[in-house]
């Protein structure tokens, strides 16, 4: 197996119903991925650690998803030097707008990349566009899918054109 070149956490097991879209994005680019439960609030000292090693473990780009009190993107982009995409999981109460302002809204000099409520794809397909920027054969498979989109939106305005 390839060392992982982003890592995919996430505050509980509950939130893997939202959080494989992000891995399945990164297969679908064949690209190295590891995932993992890692709670800020219910074990703190793993997350240190975590965000303390990972960049020398390799990993590249952190993707962490995390719903209500959601501290641990901003967390970890205080622990590590990677880029961090913030996932916001929406739970049962509030649509998910609490995890989105526990994510999004981060002191100046301590970034979390926010995708939007519950948009794991997305950062998923970001993480790829931060490898592409260092590796030719991935910035292709970037393009051909940037045209597979532009292609299926062509055709879907043909039917509407053709009605
Ligand atoms: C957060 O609490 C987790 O990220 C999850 O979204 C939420 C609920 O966790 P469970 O009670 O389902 O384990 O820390």
């Amino acid at each position: 197996m390839p060392e992982p070149l982003v890592s995919i956490v996430m505050g509980s097991d509950s939130d893997w119903s939202t959080m494989e879209a992000a891995a399945d994005a990164l297969a679908e680019f064949g690209v190295a991925y590891e995932a993992d439960v890692v709670s800020a609030h219910r074990m703190p000292e793993d997350m240190v650690r975590f965000g303390r090693e990972a960049h020398e473990r390799g990993v590249k780009v952190i993707i962490a998803g995390a719903g209500g009190a959601a501290h641990l993107p901003g967390m970890l982009a205080a622990l590590t030097p990677l880029p961090v995409i913030g996932v916001p999981v929406a739970l049962k109460y509030l649509d998910g707008m609490d995890s989105l302002l526990s994510i999004v809204q981060m002191p100046a000099g301590v970034p979390v990349a926010t995708v939007a409520i519950g948009n794991a794809r997305n950062a998923g397909l970001l993480a790829v566009r931060i490898l592409a920027a260092a590796d030719d054969s991935l910035l292709e498979r970037m393009l051909d899918f940037q045209e597979s989109l532009r292609d299926a939106a062509h055709a879907k305005g043909q039917i509407v054109r053709d009605a």
